[in-house]
């Protein structure tokens, strides 16, 4: 098999026809075509660009013409969660319509115009976006591979995808408001199992500095969790496995991080992923994982890698936009 992983598009359609010309695509009778190749997106087609439906009108005809595959990311899910009212909080929906989060959703809303009946039709067709594809020679999810998470998530929908019955338990975060891990590896009212699953899935993992310890990062915000690169082998340090640059590392303490919030590349197939903002050189992050997101959304190239059949990446087969 040959498909060519995308990254994070955010509303750049002209980015994404220029990488498809370039991997060898044509556009005839109304959608984008290889003779002998699929793509597959990573999800967030969504949010920031300018060209938000003109994305999501190519996507959707590539993948009807089964040209294409995909799979959601956290803006898409976001998306339907923004669609949908609370049935806890009736007149509230189920992500809270404040400033914060219109901000982030202005240039999609805009585009669709906020519950207009394309706005309706857009959030059902995120709904058929799986939230996961493992296809036997490699595995697509839009920001970490966690098997326990994938295993949760599973059962509890019986499948990869989502529905609107699901949505409020999917949305239900605790009282804590967070989904990051303790030091311990523990998580306290953190919010149902799916909600967990969900977020490690499209988000990532986070975890908590251990002895209420925080930092300032590069906005001068006050954080007292982190990111983790998920996809490193545990034991590893809060030092060497969260996700900062590396000129901002030593802030954090070089003690273990817990192993939950690092589970690793579980050694099986392949995993490509977007949502990480790359910047720099395209390469795996490691052997057999790949981030195709290097930041289309704010003036980075939109990103692909083409890949055959190979059990272990290699920085050759990226290719990108511009
Ligand atoms: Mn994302």
């Amino acid at each position: 098999m040959a498909y060519d992983l995308i990254g994070d598009i955010h509303g750049h359609a002209d980015k994404l026809t220029a990488l498809l010309g370039k991997l060898g695509y044509e556009s005839r009778a109304g959608t984008w075509r290889h003779p002998d190749r699929t793509a597959i997106f990573v999800g967030d087609f969504i949010d920031r660009g300018v060209q938000q439906l003109e994305t999501l009108e190519i996507v959707r005809a590539m993948i009807d013409g089964g040209h294409a595959r995909a799979v959601m990311g956290n803006h898409e899910f976001n998306a339907i969660a923004w669609s949908q009212i609370d049935p806890a909080n009736p007149g509230q929906h189920l992500r809270r319509r404040n400033d914060k989060n219109r901000r982030q959703h202005a240039a999609f809303l805009a585009a669709v115009g906020e519950d207009s009946e394309l706005h309706t039709e857009w959030t059902e067709w995120f709904l058929t976006l799986p939230l996961w594809l493992d296809l036997g020679g490699l595995r697509v999810v839009h920001a970490c591979w966690d098997s326990a998470a994938v295993a949760t998530v599973r059962n509890i929908l019986g499948g990869a995808l989502l529905n609107r019955d699901v949505m409020p338990d999917a949305c239900r975060i605790g009282a804590a408001g967070t989904s990051s891990f303790a030091p311990d590896g523990t998580r306290s009212e953190a919010g149902s199992d799916l909600f967990l699953g969900i977020e490690t899935l499209l988000k990532g993992i986070e975890v908590d500095l251990p002895h209420g310890r925080s930092f300032f990062d590069k906005d001068g915000h006050e954080r007292s969790s982190v990111r983790t690169c998920w996809w490193q082998q545990s034991p590893v340090s809060y030092r060497d496995g969260a996700m900062l640059p590396a000129s901002d590392r030593h802030i954090l303490p070089d003690v273990p991080m817990p192993k939950q919030a690092v589970p690793g590349h579980d050694g099986g197939s392949p995993v490509f992923v977007g949502h990480y903002w790359m910047t720099g050189l395209q390469t795996p992050i490691e052997p057999r994982v790949a981030c195709v997101d290097y930041s289309a959304g704010r003036g980075g190239p939109l990103v692909a890698y083409r890949w055959t059949g190979e059990a272990e990446l290699a920085a050759r087969n990226f290719v990108a936009s511009h």
